[in-house]
């Protein structure tokens, strides 16, 4: 509540015990919040993924979604700033100690696992009146995954032994994003890049990018990854691949 009231940006936090996905009721029920709401969940029936895969619900986790509605913010940043928030809980959980890692474009990493998953959705048709909503999912103080995604995923408490305070951990990641919106906003994603740069696993290494192998160079100015194939370089943005390693 104090940290509500210190806020100039996050003024509305609604709690849900359950729900589908935080983003499908913040996008069924926006026209109701106001800029910057958060929604939070303690359970998601439905949580979903890019591409319509998946998000496995953890106990004591964090699953919540951050509605901006585009008065700073135009619609070609959605990638970048998606990133900007992986960069983000990535920069608090170090501050905690944690040994995460970013893994292009948006997942959170700790000892080769993912913790973290971010869904960015837009959601109204015309330009300058729809809305972005970001979708987070972390896996905290649950003391194991599921069977099924056991090679893949694990949680803050798994690989520390610790518990995490989640309401502390929620605040630190909102006060550290706005924080830095308005750089974001100002500058774009190439005012972060060298920090993504230095936690993001995939530079240097091969990955298969539907289907075909490439190294991985750079990341772009706008957060792109850039890659080489047989002495080409190629450009990939976000939305329009699924890495496997
Ligand atoms: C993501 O998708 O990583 C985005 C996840 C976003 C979840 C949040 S929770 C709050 C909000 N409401 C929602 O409904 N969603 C958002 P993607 O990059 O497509 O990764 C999905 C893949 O991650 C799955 O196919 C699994 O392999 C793996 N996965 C599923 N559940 C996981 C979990 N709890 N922890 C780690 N990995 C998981």
């Amino acid at each position: 509540r104090d940290y509500i009231q210190s806020s100039n940006l996050f003024k509305e936090f609604i709690y849900i015990d359950e729900v589908d996905s935080t983003n499908t009721y913040v996008k069924q029920n926006q026209q109701h919040f106001k800029n910057a709401t958060v929604v939070y969940a303690e359970r998601q029936t439905q949580g979903r993924g890019r591409l319509s895969r998946r998000w496995v619900d953890l106990e004591k986790g964090i699953k919540m979604s951050i509605l901006l509605k585009l008065l700073l913010l135009d619609l070609e940043k959605i990638i970048p700033l998606t990133l900007f928030t992986g960069l983000v809980i990535n920069r608090v959980l170090r501050k905690y100690g944690v040994n995460s890692f970013i893994k292009w474009s948006n997942d959170i990493y700790l000892n080769g696992k993912k913790i973290c998953g971010i869904l960015s959705e837009l959601s109204g048709e015309v330009e300058g009146l729809g809305s972005i909503i970001i979708g987070i999912g972390i896996n905290v103080n649950a003391k194991s995954v599921p069977e099924d995604i056991k090679d893949i995923a694990t949680t803050l408490k798994a690989e520390t032994s610790q518990d995490f305070d989640r309401t502390r951990l929620i605040i630190d990641i909102l006060i550290e994003f706005e924080r830095d919106l308005s750089n974001f906003d100002k500058y774009g994603f190439s005012y972060f890049r060298d920090e993504y740069k230095s936690f993001c696993i995939n530079l240097g290494k091969e990955i298969l990018i539907n289907g075909e192998r490439m190294l991985c160079r750079d990341i772009g100015e706008n957060g792109e990854l850039v890659c080489e194939k047989d002495g080409k370089i190629i450009e990939i943005s976000s939305g329009e691949v699924t890495i496997r390693f």
